[in-house]
């Protein structure tokens, strides 16, 4: 598919759509209402997007949406002050394809990468439209920071490729699953890190994502994401932007269950959960999704700090439902809500702009 000026217009739309829909004042006058929407739009550059997701996180993981036993202050703060929503569906049910249809719009018909396959045989293709193509024709300045899956090293759907000027984290969704990995990528070359990784005895979808020992491990990845978002979001004062912050928690590492001595829920420290009488991986799996909420709270934190705060519409949400991988019962913490089984497409979504309404939708 090309991408023609129709294309353009129609997401374009839906984004500024979208945005003017999540920041519009409850208490809006008459006179503000009537103001000619072009005078307006010269007034203003267009507003910078992050959408932060979380992988496998649970409708039910946060405060704001029933749950009792996590923690989640600052998403909950998020949803108090934005807009709480209730009915959104992920594109599908696990990680890459929900990617696909997320960077794509095609549902899953039609998007590219319709499954957790190997990147021998699934990627994006040049000729596939993404919404960081699109930002990038309407000025924007791009950044993908977390979990690809999309593309990989020697084929087409490099995200550098795919609209994103900047990009930071994993390419493979397999190496995705190890929190402590030995490299991550930094645009086309690779940055090694100071983990050491013990490889499985076999390949998970042709790739090793490997474990390290707990002696071993001394950087988790989702703290160098948060960084380097809030690094990006400081360089950024003079175009719009769009910064989808793909996160890696509260996936599991799903090779851990080849070691004895590990369990996929891989966490620097179980922090408010560690004296707690609960199984190990549900320690792990509450100090995740808690460690999700301090990062959304440091990039709230910049924004607020940077003058952004005002001009930025953060989305949070997930790729697809809560899983039973690594150890995790979902059911210890009711994490699918209202709702039954995991890996479910249904998805909780947090809006939140600078214009309090603590509205659902
Ligand atoms: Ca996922």
């Amino acid at each position: 598919m090309t991408l023609n000026n129709t294309h353009k217009k129609l997401v374009l739309g839906a984004l500024a759509g979208l945005t003017l829909s999540a920041c519009q004042p409850a208490t809006q006058t008459t006179e503000q209402t009537a103001q000619p929407m072009t005078q307006a739009s010269e007034q203003k550059r267009q507003p910078n997007i992050i959408w932060i997701m979380a992988d496998d996180m649970g409708y039910g993981d946060l405060g704001s949406y029933g749950q009792q036993k996590i923690k989640t202050p600052r998403l909950d703060q998020m949803a108090a002050e934005g807009i709480r929503f209730t009915d959104m569906y992920a594109g599908t049910t696990v990680c890459a394809p929900s990617r696909s249809v997320l960077v794509t719009g095609l549902h899953m018909g039609h998007t590219p990468v319709r499954g957790n396959a190997d990147k021998t045989i699934q990627t994006l293709a040049p000729e596939d439209v993404t919404v960081a193509e699109v930002l990038q024709d309407a000025g924007y300045t791009t950044a993908l920071i977390g979990k690809w899956g999309l593309g990989d090293d020697g084929n087409t759907g490099l995200p550098n490729d795919q609209g994103f000027d900047y990009f930071f984290g994993y390419l493979n969704q397999v190496h995705a699953h190890n929190h402590y990995p030995d490299s991550l990528w930094r645009n086309k070359e690779k940055v090694q890190l100071d983990n050491m990784v013990e490889l499985g005895p076999i390949a998970y979808m042709s790739f090793h994502g490997g474990v390290a020992k707990p002696e071993n491990r001394k950087t988790y990845s989702s703290d160098l994401f948060y960084q380097e978002s809030v690094d990006f979001i400081k360089q950024q004062q003079d175009n719009p932007f769009f910064l989808f912050v793909s996160l890696t928690s509260p996936h599991a590492n799903n090779e851990a269950e080849k070691f004895d001595w590990a369990h996929g829920m891989e966490v620097p420290d179980y922090g408010i959960y560690k004296d707690l009488d609960w199984p190990e991986p549900a320690k792990g799996y509450a100090a995740m999704v808690t460690h999700i909420d301090q990062g959304v709270g440091q990039i709230m934190d910049t924004l607020k700090a940077q003058g952004l705060a005002d001009d930025t519409i953060v989305i949070f949400t997930s790729d697809n439902g809560p899983h039973e991988e690594g150890g995790n019962d979902p059911y210890f913490f009711n994490s699918s809500g209202p709702f039954t089984g995991t890996k479910r497409a249904l998805t909780a979504v947090v809006f939140a702009c600078h214009l309090s309404h603590g509205a659902q939708v």
